[in-house]
């Protein structure tokens, strides 16, 4: 027991510090476009540039709309209708995206009242939704997982969308300790663009919601425990996929959890304060029913602070005998 927690530890430590994360680059059609390194001294872009890999907390949160403290972004790509929109996640060194659990939607809003996207406040957008993903299979791993390898996450510009500027609202949310309140995590992301043609759809006024207001802690998808009944029918938060939206698939569903430990944690680890909201979040986690993979990060965050052996020890004593298996 004790000498394969040991084996663990290694692995699990090296995904401490690409935990979390944000949308590294944007497909559109057959052009690529970069977004900017949170915080980093920003470059032109399409991409809103955010200043923190931490997910989004809470339903209410202003930061909602376009993820943290996201800021204009100077470009706009030119697209079409039906154009295939590719978004990469990178996790907090840029690898692959670590989490599994949890749907993925997308969002569009028109740019009003402005010449470009480029001074739209997004807190004044009106969304309405053009996808929704959960799991691939009932039962069977989320549809998010298949980033966990690097490959990106998929949209299609709505055929028949009616010209104009709009934000691509691509948004994560991360369920692995969502059965607690508060515990969901979210990563929003707004992208910019001009869209083409002579299209005429539109949603419906009552299609659009507005970002943050949309959500409640306590909605059935938010506060959720995704791993007690992976076959239940998971209900994504928001409206509906607009109904002008063509050939829009929204997968419902359920699996079990993986087997593999993803973790949970801030790409930036080192500085002081940092250490201080992670050993936060280690004493809210742990009051978290053992089983699921987020207390595995967890506890590895515990370790790291604490930079004790013997801790170690125990801990990986405790975790699995209660978790795996
Ligand atoms: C997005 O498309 C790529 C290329 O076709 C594919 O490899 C990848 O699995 C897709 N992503 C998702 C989440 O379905
Ligand atoms: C809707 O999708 C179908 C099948 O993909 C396609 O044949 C049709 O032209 C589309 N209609 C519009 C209005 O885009
Ligand atoms: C180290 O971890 C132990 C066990 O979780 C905890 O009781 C202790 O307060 C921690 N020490 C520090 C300095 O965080
Ligand atoms: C660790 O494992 C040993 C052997 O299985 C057990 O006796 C001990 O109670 C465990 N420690 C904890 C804290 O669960
Ligand atoms: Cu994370």
């Amino acid at each position: 027991m004790i000498s394969s927690a040991t084996l663990l530890v290694p692995i699990l430590l090296s995904s401490l510090v690409s935990a979390h994360g944000w949308l590294n680059s944007v497909n559109i059609g057959s052009q690529s476009f970069q977004g900017n390194v949170p915080n980093a001294s920003p470059a032109g872009s399409i991409i809103r540039q955010i200043n923190d890999v931490d997910p989004v907390k809470g339903s209410n949160n202003p930061y909602l709309a376009c993820g943290q403290n996201a800021q204009l972004a100077t470009k706009v790509a030119e697209a079409q209708p039906g154009d295939q929109v590719s978004f990469f996640w990178v996790n907090g060194e840029k690898g692959p995206w670590v989490h599994n659990t949890g749907p993925m939607q997308t969002y569009m809003a028109a740019c009003t009242g402005v010449d470009s996207c480029s001074s739209f406040d997004a807190s004044n957008a009106d969304w309405f939704k053009i996808q929704e993903q959960g799991r691939i299979s009932p039962g069977g791993a989320w549809t998010m997982s298949l980033m966990n390898s690097g490959a990106p996450s998929n949209v299609t510009i709505p055929q028949n969308i009616a010209p104009g500027n709009y934000l691509i609202r691509h948004e994560l949310i991360a369920l692995q300790i969502a059965q607690t309140q508060g515990g969901a995590e979210f990563y929003p992301s707004c992208t910019q663009v001009k869209i083409g043609g002579s299209g005429t759809g539109a949603p419906t006024n009552d299609e659009l919601v507005k970002l943050p207001g949309a959500y409640k802690d306590t909605d059935p998808g938010i506060l959720v425990d995704v791993f007690s009944n992976p076959n239940a029918d998971y209900i994504f938060p928001g409206p509906p996929v607009a109904a002008f939206v063509n050939g829009s698939s929204s997968a419902s569903t359920s699996t079990s959890t993986s087997g593999a430990a993803s973790s949970s944690a801030s790409g930036t680890s080192g500085s002081p304060s940092k250490m201080c909201k992670k050993k936060k979040r280690a004493v809210v986690v742990d009051q978290v029913a053992p089983g699921h993979e987020e207390s595995y990060s967890m506890i590895i965050l515990r370790i790291v602070v604490n930079h004790s052996r013997s801790t170690t020890r125990q801990t990986w004593n405790v975790s699995l005998t209660t978790s795996v298996s």
